[in-house]
């Protein structure tokens, strides 16, 4: 058994600073048993916001294109609401997922593994209101502006994000104002946000207010700054973008209140989870462990190209203890690792899940 898994999922990290614990109230993950779901419910999606949430009043809102376009565009929500719109179950993850077993730990939003989550999100495809507004043909970046605004050290800034013109044509982004059937609720970015499928959350904007087109790279903090691998603080890293093959278990019995440690009744225990990976690439597998020895999971077929896959496994539990794990493999080949890759900010930690159990 790594040693991270011990410390991860044992209860033994410790020493949270205050600002850590701030961030955990602010921003909760999807609660494990809501893996259940082939769609997350509604406010049980996790969050994730890093300044404050901005109440945008939905009946003056505005989506400028502007800068960079040759046919300025500026959008009512009922004006984007008019345009054809399509509806796809996307599953959405943040790329800090798993940052607290990453040592040593940086110091941000203290995820377990619980920042994913699924909805069924309606929306307008970007490309078409991109092509509407007719982007300079000089144009190398598309820009994503929110309205939240706030300070990472010194730096202040607008939360944006960008894509070039080739991502743009190859994803399929959605400018969303449905999650769920239901207009967008204010943490989740009402009334407009930006949903980019296969990749981390950090590209699906929330509270987007502004479109521009740019002839040289957009070098906005959360574009450059945030979201690369780095090993050392000295290197520029490399961009964050596709998620990861990962995937998630549904912790079987009953917990302890305050430790969360699982009590299950000895007999046939049917475990099953999700599994998911980046870019609409398929679930080819799933594994789950007792301490060790690996069997095959079954898959039942995903509601979406990009949605997550449900696994489902029998396990005939006699009493004692055990360490459960699931691990999954995309139709690309990519396995999770058992131990975290290291990275700085403690992004793309797809390890492998390990849940302790007591069986009586
Ligand atoms: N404007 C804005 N958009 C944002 C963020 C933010 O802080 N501000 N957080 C991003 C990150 S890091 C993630 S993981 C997702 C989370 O979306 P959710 O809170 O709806 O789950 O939103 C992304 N979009
Ligand atoms: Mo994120």
């Amino acid at each position: 058994m790594p040693k991270y898994q011990h410390r991860a999922y044992c209860g033994i990290i410790d020493n949270f600073s205050e600002a850590e614990v701030c961030l955990a109230n602010r921003n909760h993950g999807t609660l494990a048993e809501t893996l259940v779901n082939d769609i997350t419910p509604t406010g049980m999606h996790y969050l994730l916001t890093h300044f404050d949430v901005p109440f945008l009043d939905s009946s003056l809102y505005r989506l400028e294109l502007r800068e960079g376009f040759e046919n300025p565009l500026s959008l009512s929500l009922d004006d984007i609401r008019n345009l054809h719109n399509v509806s796809m179950p996307v599953t959405l993850e943040c790329a800090g997922n798993g940052r607290r077993m990453v040592e040593p730990r940086s110091k941000s939003m203290p995820w377990g593994g619980e920042a994913v989550g699924t909805s069924l999100w309606t929306g307008v495809p970007l490309k078409s209101v991109i092509d509407m507004a007719e982007p300079n043909s000089a144009t190398c970046d598309i820009s994503f502006w929110g309205a939240d605004y706030g300070y990472c050290g010194d730096v202040g800034h607008h939360f944006a994000r960008s894509l070039s013109v080739s991502q743009l044509q190859e994803l399929d982004a959605l400018l969303v104002f449905e999650m769920n059937g239901q207009p967008l609720l204010p943490q989740h970015g009402a009334p407009l946000r930006l949903v980019v499928p296969g990749w981390y959350g950090m590209a699906s904007v929330k509270w987007l207010v502004r479109i521009e087109a740019s002839p040289v790279p957009f070098r906005g903090y959360q574009q450059v700054k945030s979201y690369n691998y780095r090993q050392t603080s000295e290197e520029q890293g490399k961009r964050v973008e596709d998620i990861k093959v990962n995937s998630r278990m549904v912790p079987p019995g009953a917990p302890d209140w305050t430790s969360r440690d699982r009590r299950l009744s000895a007999g046939n225990i049917e475990i099953f989870g999700r599994a998911w990976s980046g870019g609409g690439t398929g679930i080819a597998k799933v594994q789950f462990s007792v301490d060790g020895k690996w069997i095959k999971a079954k898959l039942l077929p995903s509601k979406g190209r990009y949605a997550w896959t449900k696994w489902v496994v029998d396990w005939q539990a006699e009493p004692g203890k055990y360490k459960l794990m699931c691990r999954a493999e995309d139709k690309a080949g990519n396995v999770q690792p058992l131990e975290p890759p290291w990275d700085i900010g403690g992004l793309g930690n797809n390890a492998v899940q390990c849940l302790k159990v007591t069986v009586v």
